[in-house]
């Protein structure tokens, strides 16, 4: 991929996922990525496509994310905790999301300024001027061209999570450990945030079977992004 095809000021693509605890995000991601490395062909390569994810994504944010999600950081409250993973993206963004973007790569981020916003922000209380400021500094340009906010009733995305936490025979991490009305609070915060910027988001039903919601997912990017599905194979 050449020039700037979205008009973000870069020759790469940026796709964020969002929702809830086991909305399917990860799932998800590796379809997408399958189906856009796939060329007209189906020849895998074509494209070259970055899968991530927040808190993490590099070696610094890595040990970030260990520290947030064991719960350390709790007693400091969720403001501490914001400027925690904005320390993480500072590095993310800087030593692997923008690289990709400026050679032209896609790069499919699994959760990203969004969760700030809805679970330090609406679910855990910090003033939501506070945390654009925040993001104004840290993301700066580095916005993401379409964010797919997946979106299904919280309890059915907590009974995910703690199935597969249980065939990994681990426990609940520091999130995950939230009552439903905190998972409440989060998912209508993710549809606020879509409602109030549509031309960026798209909400997608993840309720269905994975084929259902990948089906949904090619057809939000294609609708939004189509110089990205342009010759791609349906390969997931
Ligand atoms: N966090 C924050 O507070 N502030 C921030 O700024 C950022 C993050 C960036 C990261 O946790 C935590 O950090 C997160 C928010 C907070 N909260 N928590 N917990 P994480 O990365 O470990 O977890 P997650 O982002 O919430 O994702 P997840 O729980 O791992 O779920 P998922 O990726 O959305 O789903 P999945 O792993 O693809 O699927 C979950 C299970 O459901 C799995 O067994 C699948 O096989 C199954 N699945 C998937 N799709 C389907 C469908 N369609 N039907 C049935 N079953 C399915």
């Amino acid at each position: 991929m050449t020039g700037d095809p979205t008009g973000a000021g870069r020759p790469g693509c940026f796709i964020t996922f969002e929702g809830g605890e086991g909305a399917g995000k990860s799932t998800q991601i590796a379809r997408l990525a399958a189906s856009l490395r796939a060329g007209a062909d189906g020849r895998a390569g074509a494209r070259e496509v970055v899968t991530t994810r927040e808190p993490g994504g590099s070696p610094r944010a890595e040990r970030i994310r260990s520290a947030v999600l064991s719960g350390v950081a709790k007693p400091y409250g969720p403001f501490a905790e914001a400027l925690l993973f904005a320390a993480a993206r500072l590095d993310h963004l800087a030593t692997l999301i923008r690289p990709s973007l400026a050679r032209g790569a896609v790069v499919l981020c699994d959760r990203f300024g969004d969760s700030t916003r809805a679970y330090q922000g609406a679910a855990g209380g910090v003033e939501p001027g506070t945390l654009s400021a925040l993001e104004r500094v840290v993301v700066g340009p580095t916005r993401p061209d379409l964010t797919l906010i997946l979106d299904l009733p919280p309890e059915i995305g907590l009974a995910r999570a703690r199935q597969r936490d249980r065939a990994a025979a681990r426990g609940p991490d520091r999130f995950e450990a939230e009552a439903l009305g905190f998972h409440q609070r989060l998912r209508a915060a993710f549809l606020a945030i879509a409602a109030a910027e549509p031309a960026r988001c798209a909400v997608i039903d993840a309720q269905g079977s994975p084929d259902t919601v990948a089906a949904a997912i090619r057809e939000a990017v294609a609708a939004r992004l189509p110089h990205l599905v342009r010759g791609a194979a349906d390969a997931a």
